[in-house]
C-alpha cells in the first residue's frame, strides 16, 4: 500500500468510525414508515440523512416529513433540563427539585381539594407502554377520575362507531394490501395525498387494477384527483349523504339481503326509515347532483368488493358519530365487510393514534379496550394492577369537557404529556383561559410550546429517536420503534418520567419499571380476554415478524388481518345497524347567515404536522411552508375586494384569526378551508366553537361560519 492510499483508507476508517445509524419509525402519522437516520460526525459537525426501511405496510417508502423528521429531534430548541418557573420566569433545576416541587403541590392540591382536583393530558404519539402507563398513573397513581387524551379530538367519532356498530374499533379491518384488489372505494373526507403519503401507492395499485374512486371532500384535493368521481359536497353534510347513498342501493336492489339477514341487527327498521327519503331536494341542500350521488351509489353497491374510507373530513363534526355509522350501514347493506378486500377503515392519524386508544388514557377507558363502568373489567385490571377494585376512580370527562372544568376552578392542576392543547382544542379562547386558571401545571415536552408556557414545571422528555417502544399503526399491526440515541441533555423517557412522579407520590412500588419492554409485559397481561388482546404479542415475534396484528390472544395465535369474517364482536354476534327512528336531517351546526357568510373547514397541509411544534423546527420543511393561510376561490375573493397574498381578517362567534389569502379554483365558492399547524394570530381554532358530539364528544372542527375581510394595519 503506497503512503496516499494509505492516507485515504485511514480518512475512510475516520469517517466510518463516527457514523452512528439510528433504525426506528418516523414519529408523525399511523403509517409509521420505518427509516435509518444516519448521523455523520466529522470535525465535531453532524450531518444526517434518512433512508427508508423495507417493511410490510411502508415497503421503505418516506414522505417529505419522515425525511427531514431527525430536525427537530437534533434541533437545538430541545428542552434539556428541568425548568421551574419562579416569579414568571422558568429556571433551570434539578430532577430532584422539580420533583419535590411537585409532590409539594399535587399533595397540597389534593389534601385540599380532593383527588379530582389534579388532572391528567395525554396524546398519540406517546408509545403503547406510555399511554398504558399515564393510564394506571391517573387511576392508582392520583387516584383521578380527570384522565383523557387529544385522540379524542382525533378519530372519538369513528372509534364510537366501529364500537357500536361491529363491537369493535380497529383502524383498517383488512390488511393494508388487499386495498389493491378492491374494485369501489369511497374515500370520505380524507386527503390521503396530504396526511397519510405512503398508502397512496396502495390506491394507485386499486386503479390499475380496475377499482373505481369515489372521493367526498369540499375541495379538490390531490386525493380526489385521483378520484374517478369527485362529490365536492358542501361542508358538514355528509350524513345525509350517506343516507342518500343507502337509499339509492336499496331502490338499485343492490342490498345483499341474506347477508343483512343473517349477520345485522336493524334491517327492517332502517329499510323502513329509508323508505320516507326524497333525494331530490336533500341533494340541491348538500350541493350535490342527483345523477353523481345515484352513480357514486350504483357503483359502490353493484362492484364485487368495495372498501369505505373515513378521515376527520366526516369524522370531526358534532354529529360525526351518527355520520360515520350511516357509512358504516352502506357496508353492511352491500355485504362488503368481513371479506378480502371488502371492509372499513378509519384512518388513523398519530403516530399512536390506534394504541393511543385501546389501553386507558381515555376517560371511560381501562386496558384492552375495557370500560370503567363494568364491575367485571375494574376487577380484572385491579388485580392486574394489585390494587382494590373499589379504590379505581369512575369515568371523567372528554379533553374539551376537562379544560372547561379547569375554567371552572374545579380541577385546578394538570399534568400533560404528549399534546398541546391551546392550539389544538377548538375555542382556543377557553383553552387559554383554562391553562391560565391552574394553580399548578407540569408539561412534558421537548419544546417550550405555547401550552408549555403555562406550565410551572417543564420535564425534558425525549424524542423518537431516543425513546424506545411499540406504536400500533392504522391497519392494527403492533410495531416496535427501537431507540438507539441517548437521551438529549438530561431528558427522560415519558414512561420514566411517570414513573417518577408516582414514586415522590409514594406510589413506587405500583411503578417499578425497568425498560419499556417491563412495561409492555404488563400491558399485555393487562389486554389479555379484552377487545385489543396484545398477550401474545412479545418483543421478540414483533422483531421477527416485522410487526403482530391484534388480538393475539395467545403467542401461538398469528394476529387477526381480516376481522369480522364469520361473527362481529356485538353481544349477539351481528353487526348493528344505525337508524335514529326519524327522517329529520336537522343538524344543530354552525350555519351560514347575513353575519357570518361564508363556510370555513380547516385541515391539513403536505409539509406540516398538527401544532407545527415538530415540523417548525425542520428548516426544510419550514422552507415550504413558513406561515399559514387560507384558501379562497377567486370569485368569492374578487367579491370581498381581497387578492392573492394580501392579508385577510376572518371572523366567527368564538374569534378573530389573520391569514393570507391563497386563491384556489378547487374549493367551494360558499368555503374556505385553512390550516391547524400554526398558534398565535393565526391559530384557527379561534374560530372553532365548543359544541361536541352527544356521544363521542368530537368537537365540529370541519364546519364554523365565518365572516371575511381585508386586514387594514
Ligand atoms: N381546527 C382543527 N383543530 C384540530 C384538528 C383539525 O383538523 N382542525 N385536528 C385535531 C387532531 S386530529 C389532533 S390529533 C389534535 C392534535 O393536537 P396536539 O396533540 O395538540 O398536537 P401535537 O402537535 O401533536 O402536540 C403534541 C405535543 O407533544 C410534543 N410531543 C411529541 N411527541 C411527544 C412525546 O413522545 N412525548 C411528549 N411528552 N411530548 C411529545 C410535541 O412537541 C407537541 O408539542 O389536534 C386537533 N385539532
Ligand atoms: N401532512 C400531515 N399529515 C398528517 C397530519 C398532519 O398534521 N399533517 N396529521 C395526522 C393526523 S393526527 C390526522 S388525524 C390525519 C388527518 O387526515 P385527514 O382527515 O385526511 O386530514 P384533514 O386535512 O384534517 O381532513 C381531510 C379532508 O377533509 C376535508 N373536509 C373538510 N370538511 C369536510 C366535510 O364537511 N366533509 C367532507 N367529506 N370532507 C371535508 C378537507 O377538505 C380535507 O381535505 O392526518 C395525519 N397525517
Ligand atoms: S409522515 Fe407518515 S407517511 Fe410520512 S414518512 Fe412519516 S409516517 Fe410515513
Ligand atoms: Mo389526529
Amino acid at each position: 500500500m503506497n503512503e496516499n492510499m494509505l492516507a485515504s483508507f485511514r480518512e475512510r476508517q475516520q469517517s466510518a468510525a463516527t457514523e452512528q445509524v439510528f433504525e426506528t419509525q418516523c414519529p408523525f402519522c399511523s403509517m409509521q414508515c420505518k427509516k435509518k437516520v444516519i448521523e455523520e460526525k466529522r470535525a465535531g459537525r453532524a450531518k444526517y440523512r434518512t433512508i427508508g426501511v423495507d417493511n410490510p405496510t411502508t415497503k421503505g417508502r418516506l414522505c417529505v416529513k419522515g425525511k427531514n423528521a431527525y430536525q427537530h429531534a437534533v434541533h437545538h430548541n430541545r428542552i434539556t433540563t428541568p425548568l421551574i418557573k419562579y416569579n414568571g420566569e422558568f429556571q433551570k433545576s434539578s430532577w430532584e427539585d422539580a420533583l419535590a416541587y411537585i409532590k409539594q403541590n399535587i399533595e397540597g392540591i389534593q389534601e385540599q381539594n380532593g383527588r379530582n382536583a389534579v388532572s391528567v393530558y395525554g396524546g398519540g404519539s406517546l408509545t403503547n407502554e406510555e399511554a398504558y402507563l399515564l393510564g394506571k398513573f391517573a387511576r392508582v397513581g392520583l387516584g383521578t377520575k380527570y384522565i383523557d387524551y387529544n385522540g379524542r379530538f382525533c378519530m372519538s367519532s369513528a372509534a364510537s362507531a366501529g364500537m357500536k356498530a361491529f363491537g369493535l374499533d380497529r383502524g383498517l379491518t383488512n390488511r393494508i394490501d388487499q386495498i389493491a384488489d378492491s374494485k369501489c372505494i369511497i374515500l370520505a373526507g380524507t386527503n390521503i395525498a396530504e396526511c397519510q403519503p405512503t398508502f397512496v401507492p396502495y390506491l394507485e395499485e386499486a386503479k390499475q387494477n380496475g377499482s373505481f374512486i369515489i372521493v367526498i371532500d369540499p375541495r379538490e384535493t390531490d386525493t380526489a384527483a385521483m378520484a374517478d368521481l369527485h362529490l365536492k359536497i358542501k361542508p358538514g353534510h355528509d350524513k345525509t349523504l350517506a343516507r342518500l347513498l343507502e337509499k339509492f342501493i336499496v331502490q338499485e336492489n343492490l342490498v345483499d339481503d341474506s347477508f343483512c339477514r343473517e349477520r345485522t341487527n336493524g334491517y327492517e327498521e332502517l329499510l323502513e326509515e329509508l323508505d320516507a327519503i326524497d333525494p331530490h331536494n336533500l341533494c340541491k341542500e348538500i350541493g350535490l347532483s342527483v345523477q353523481d350521488v345515484h352513480e357514486a351509489a350504483y357503483r359502490f353497491g353493484s362492484a364485487d368488493s368495495g372498501m369505505i374510507f373515513t378521515a376527520r373530513g366526516v369524522e370531526q363534526q358534532t354529529d360525526g358519530h351518527e355520520t360515520v355509522r350511516h357509512f358504516l350501514n352502506l357496508l353492511l347493506l352491500s355485504g362488503k365487510i368481513g371479506k378480502h378486500a371488502s371492509g372499513y377503515g378509519a384512518i388513523t392519524g398519530q403516530a399512536n393514534g390506534q394504541g393511543g386508544r385501546e389501553h386507558g388514557q381515555k376517560a371511560d377507558q381501562l386496558p384492552g379496550y375495557r370500560s370503567i363502568e363494568n364491575k367485571e373489567h375494574r376487577q380484572y385490571i385491579a388485580d392486574v394492577w394489585g390494587v382494590k377494585e373499589s379504590s379505581l376512580p369512575e369515568k371523567g370527562v372528554s379533553a374539551y369537557e376537562m379544560m372547561e372544568r379547569m375554567e371552572d376552578k374545579e380541577i385546578k392542576a394538570l399534568i400533560l404529556i404528549g399534546s398541546n392543547p391551546v392550539i389544538s382544542n377548538p375555542n382556543a379562547n377557553l383553552a387559554h383561559k383554562a391553562l391560565s386558571s391552574l394553580s399548578f401545571m407540569v408539561a412534558a415536552e421537548m419544546f417550550m410550546t405555547e401550552s408549555a408556557a403555562y406550565a410551572d414545571v417543564i420535564l425534558p422528555t425525549t424524542s423518537y429517536l431516543e425513546n424506545e417502544g411499540t406504536l400500533t399503526n392504522m391497519e392494527g399491526r403492533v410495531t416496535l420503534r427501537e431507540a438507539s440515541r441517548p437521551s438529549a441533555g438530561q431528558s427522560k423517557h415519558d414512561w420514566e418520567i411517570i414513573s417518577a412522579i408516582a414514586r415522590v407520590l409514594g406510589k413506587g412500588d405500583l411503578f417499578s419499571y425497568t425498560d419499556a419492554e417491563s412495561i409492555f409485559n404488563e400491558l399485555r397481561l393487562a389486554s389479555r380476554g379484552g377487545k385489543a388482546d396484545y398477550y401474545g404479542i412479545t418483543y421478540e415475534r414483533i422483531r421477527r415478524e416485522t410487526g403482530v396484528f391484534w388480538p393475539c390472544p395467545s403467542e401461538e395465535h398469528e394476529g387477526e388481518t381480516t376481522l369480522f369474517t364469520e361473527n362481529f364482536e356485538t353481544e349477539n354476534g351481528k353487526a348493528n345497524f344505525y337508524y335514529d327512528g326519524s327522517i329529520s336531517m336537522h343538524m344543530l351546526k354552525e350555519e351560514i347567515s347575513e353575519q357570518y357568510p361564508l363556510f370555513i373547514t380547516t385541515g391539513r397541509t403536505m409539509n406540516h404536522y398538527l401544532t407545527g411544534e415538530q415540523t417548525q423546527r425542520s428548516s426544510r420543511l419550514v422552507a415550504r411552508e413558513f406561515e399559514s393561510f387560507v384558501y379562497i376561490h377567486p370569485d368569492t375573493a374578487m367579491s370581498y375586494g381581497v387578492r392573492s397574498g394580501e392579508l385577510v381578517v376572518l371572523s366567527s362567534k368564538q374569534g378573530e384569526t389573520t391569514l393570507r389569502c391563497s386563491l384556489s379554483e378547487q374549493i367551494r365558492t360558499d368555503t374556505l378551508f385553512a390550516p391547524m399547524h400554526w398558534g398565535g394570530s393565526q391559530n384557527i381554532n379561534r374560530l372553532i366553537a365548543g359544541d361536541l358530539d352527544p356521544v363521542c364528544r368530537m368537537p365540529g372542527f370541519k364546519r364554523a361560519a365565518v365572516s371575511l375581510r381585508p386586514y387594514k394595519s
